[in-house]
């Protein structure tokens, strides 16, 4: 039903990719969109220091709206994650994923990626591509409010899903609360129950 509309907006995904490295090299099977900054001097990298503070207990609060977000992406004996699992933006605010182990991307789920749809119908999908080195990061703006749900390409099957929320939609309307659909892996459909119910909580604070 979505499908002429997703090709008509298809033509802009690519115009808000900005992704940082650590060093001169660049991460494996990314898409041609992806811009190297390597040569760039402001890397951003994460704080080592709070790294063993990775409770996940997937009940945090969420906070927001706020203008920009960071959450981490890393495998640890918990298996893998996105930390925090929700983030909460303002209309036009951006999140910042980082990479702080493993092999990991953030993906919407769209069916551009063969994916349920899970984020607004007029929204653009993103995906990272392949993230495999420790401190690249993946940025995104986001510019229609709603409810976004993305995964990791190798990790969902292990629950590797995350929430953004983005200004203050309508809760009743989201492709992203709605139930988990039969095809998305069992760990992902349970961690996603309790995904909306958070999400919805906070949009019902908000209204
Ligand atoms: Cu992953």
């Amino acid at each position: 039903m979505y499908t002429l509309d997703k090709q008509r907006r298809r033509t802009s995904v690519s115009r808000r990719y900005f992704l940082t490295a650590g060093s001169a090299a660049l991460v494996a099977g990314s898409a041609g969109c992806l811009e190297s900054v390597a040569d760039r001097p402001d890397v951003e990298s994460q704080d080592d220091s709070a790294d063993d503070d990775h409770t996940h207990t997937h009940d945090e609060d969420v906070k927001g709206p706020v203008s920009h977000a960071d959450v981490a992406m890393l495998t640890d004996e918990d298996g893998h994650h996105f930390d925090p699992h929700i983030v909460w933006v303002e209309t036009g605010g951006t999140v910042t994923w980082t990479n702080e182990n493993g092999s990991h991307t953030t993906t919407a789920y769209d069916p551009e990626f063969d994916q349920p749809l899970r984020i607004p119908e007029t929204a653009d999908p993103w995906d990272s591509g392949m993230i495999s080195e420790d401190g690249v990061t993946f940025k995104w703006e986001f510019e229609v409010d709603g409810v976004y749900d993305y995964y990791c390409i190798p990790h969902d099957y292990r629950a590797m899903i995350g929430t953004v929320i983005v200004g203050d939609p309508d809760p009743h309307n989201q492709p992203g609360l709605a139930e988990p659909q039969d095809e998305l892996p069992e760990e992902a459909r349970d961690l996603f129950e309790r995904l909306n119910e958070q999400a919805n909580e906070a949009l019902d604070h908000d209204h």
